[in-house]
């Protein structure tokens, strides 16, 4: 969390500085800064974070907990492209706090602690990671298949949920997002000129 928040704060604070440097005043107006940095933390929680993983054991050349091994390991329960990544030892304790020297902690390699990298030739603590995914991993959408049940030639076309659920079970989720209904030569209603009851 730490690691995609100082992101994107370091993002900002990028902006800021080339508008200085390009212009004698700054542009950015305090009020956009504002709404940016309250709008963080909606952004940052539209998405998700992953299980916990320990995969590795220092007792070789240092904990490896490698995103590219982990996506192995774990096939779907890892975004390929996570937008934070946390590690803390099995402990619970964050890598500065358990005094480890960390050769890799990012969204691309993953956790690496080599033991040559500790002082005093102690060996890396075990760690644990964790990955911060984005809205498309964690809430992944999808549309059915196009379904038509009924013709208009009694009172109109009635294509409720509730009976096509009925007559298609597995083939639709009890409570969808979203609905889209078209002609039969693929026009909207409003094309095809319907009033539409619901
Ligand atoms: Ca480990
Ligand atoms: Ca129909």
């Amino acid at each position: 969390m730490a690691f995609a928040a100082a992101a994107v704060q370091f993002q900002l604070s990028n902006i800021v500085l080339q508008r200085t440097r390009s212009s004698s005043q700054l542009v950015f107006s305090k009020e956009a800064l504002k709404h940016a940095v309250h709008d963080l933390p909606d952004w940052y929680s539209s998405g998700c974070w992953t299980q916990w993983f320990d995969r590795d054991n220092p007792s070789g050349t240092g904990d490896w907990e490698t995103l590219s091994s982990l996506l192995k390991a774990n096939p779907g329960k890892i975004c390929t492209q996570p937008i934070g990544v946390e590690a803390k030892t099995l402990s619970g304790l964050t890598a500065a706090a358990a005094g480890d020297v960390i050769y890799r902690s990012d969204t691309t390699s993953g956790f690496i602690c080599r033991n040559k990298d500790q002082p005093k030739k102690k060996w890396c603590n075990d760690y644990r990671v964790r990955f911060s995914c984005p809205p498309s991993f964690c809430n992944p959408g999808c549309w059915t298949q196009w379904f038509d049940r009924d013709n208009p030639s009694g009172t109109g076309d009635w294509e409720t949920l509730s009976s096509l659920l009925k007559a298609n079970p597995g083939k639709i989720c009890t409570q969808p997002i979203g609905v889209e209904a078209k002609t039969l030569s693929g026009l909207t209603a409003a094309a095809a000129g319907d009033v539409i009851f619901k």
